[in-house]
């Protein structure tokens, strides 16, 4: 099973994304996409998706339109992990 980052780890992983920021209250990160339209957050959806499907990892997302907004931790393990950092950098190499 994936390992939980420590706090150090965490911080360092979450520099190298985009946009990332920590959930007040748990161990997640979270990040609002915004595209032009329904189609391409349903794109977006869609691949991530399918990444997700491979990894066995999922994301807690919601879906207005246009919006996508993201949370990722890893519930097998209680918090953030590598699992997680992988997830989130696939998601902002997509956009
Ligand atoms: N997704 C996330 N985000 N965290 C998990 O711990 C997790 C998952 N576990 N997807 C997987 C599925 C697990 O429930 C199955 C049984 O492998």
């Amino acid at each position: 099973m994936a390992e939980k980052l420590d706090n150090s780890a965490r911080d360092s992983a979450i520099s190298q994304l985009d946009g990332w920021g920590l959930v007040e209250g748990r161990d997640a990160i979270a990040k609002t996409f915004v595209f032009p339209d329904f189609n391409a957050a349903f794109g977006f959806m869609s691949r991530v998706a399918l990444k997700a499907e491979a990894m066995d990892h999922h994301p807690e997302w919601f879906n207005v339109w246009n919006k996508v907004d993201v949370k990722l931790s890893t519930h097998d393990a209680g918090g953030l992990t590598a699992l997680d950092m992988e997830l989130a950098a696939f998601m902002d190499r997509l956009t």
